[in-house]
């Protein structure tokens, strides 16, 4: 069987996704595109695709059996929901919503439907690195986790529409979630730390910022978030368990040498680093929508990053005062 896939938000991540189905996946067809700027319908015939104005008119053509959202995070709810409401599984680009109530109503209308229909794009739970250092701690050889230590480096971000919120909303959520799977456990207090200001940054953008975070069981998190760093797309990410550590390695597969020294390349963009780990995240997402499955984060994971968010968010308002993370408690629906 082949997935037909609607995409809304024929944006970059929008068309990136596209280009893997097309070229490099397999069993998923993306047979329509929506996009509230009409310039998407030549977008949409050039790879001979239907398509709609809003959302929910291609959630709704019979010819869609699954749907991506890759919108911008405000627009993503009432998509998340009428996807849920057509019986139409949904992998939604990260933040799930932009609010912890949007995120509730999303896990309301999944429970109704009473199966899980929504995954959200929290691709690096996909990134080889990153599982074998999830798998480090789970074998328990070097003892638990006592810290995390990680950067988010990128080159530079947009001078408009990009703001301060952003910076934790946007680009530190990648961090929260990653820290949440890791450890298996919840992030419980945050704070956000604000150091002296790049003059790299556009103006009113307060860059770098560090998150500080705490989970239950004490584990501390550090989270620089540095976004116009001009280099390059850095990720790293330590974590320090009682008698070992683990990282991140250098993602790159040769050093030149040279009269000017020894070098790698960095990459530029999230769509590189970590283009293996979304194609695994998308060819698992098609598998199984074709088996009638769920796979990747849930709902539930979207809710509680956004939560934290929202914690850092108050923190930031205060001049970085620890604010404890507010969330009602899981549902059973998502244990397990
Ligand atoms: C972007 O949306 C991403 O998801 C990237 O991974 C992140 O590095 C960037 O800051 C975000 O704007």
């Amino acid at each position: 069987m082949t997935v037909r896939i609607g995409l809304i938000g024929a944006g970059g991540m929008g068309r990136a996704h596209v280009e893997r189905i097309q070229t490099e996946l397999a069993g998923g067809e993306v047979v329509a595109v929506a996009d509230v700027n009409p310039d998407a319908a030549v977008y949409a015939e050039s790879i001979g695709a239907r398509y709609f104005p809003t959302g929910p008119e291609l959630i709704a053509d019979p010819g869609v059996d699954a749907v991506i959202i890759a919108t911008f995070g405000k627009a993503h709810a009432p998509d998340v929901i009428a996807a849920i409401k057509a019986g139409k599984p949904v992998l939604c680009e990260k933040p799930l919503a932009t609010t912890a109530q949007d995120c509730l109503d999303i896990l309301a209308a999944e429970q109704e439907a009473g199966r899980k229909l929504v995954t959200v794009g929290f691709m690096r739970r996909f990134d080889k690195g990153y599982n074998e250092m999830r798998a480090q701690l789970t074998e328990g050889q070097h003892g638990y986790a006592t810290m995390v230590h990680c950067r988010h480096r990128n080159p530079s971000v947009p001078a408009t529409l990009y703001t301060t919120r952003n910076m934790i909303d946007d680009t530190a959520i990648h961090e929260i979630d990653i820290c949440r799977f890791l450890l298996d456990e919840e992030i419980t207090t945050v704070r956000v730390d604000t150091p002296r200001r790049s003059s790299n940054a556009p103006q009113g953008l307060q860059d770098p910022l560090v998150l500080v975070a705490t989970t239950a069981s004490g584990v501390r998190i550090d989270d620089e978030i540095n976004v116009n760093i001009k280099f390059g797309y850095a990720i790293e990410c330590e974590l320090v368990m009682e008698s070992g550590t683990v990282r991140l390695a250098d993602q790159d597969h040769t050093i030149l040498r040279d009269i000017e020294g020894d070098r790698h390349a960095i990459c530029r963009s999230h769509i590189d680093r970590f283009h293996d780990a979304f194609n695994a995240e998308v060819q698992q997402w098609i598998r199984a929508v074709e088996r009638g499955e769920h796979t990747g984060s849930t709902a539930w994971d979207g809710y509680a990053a956004t939560c934290v968010v929202d914690a850092a968010l108050e923190s930031l308002k205060n001049q970085g005062r620890e604010v404890a993370v507010q969330m009602i408690e899981q549902p059973a629906f998502y244990v397990g």
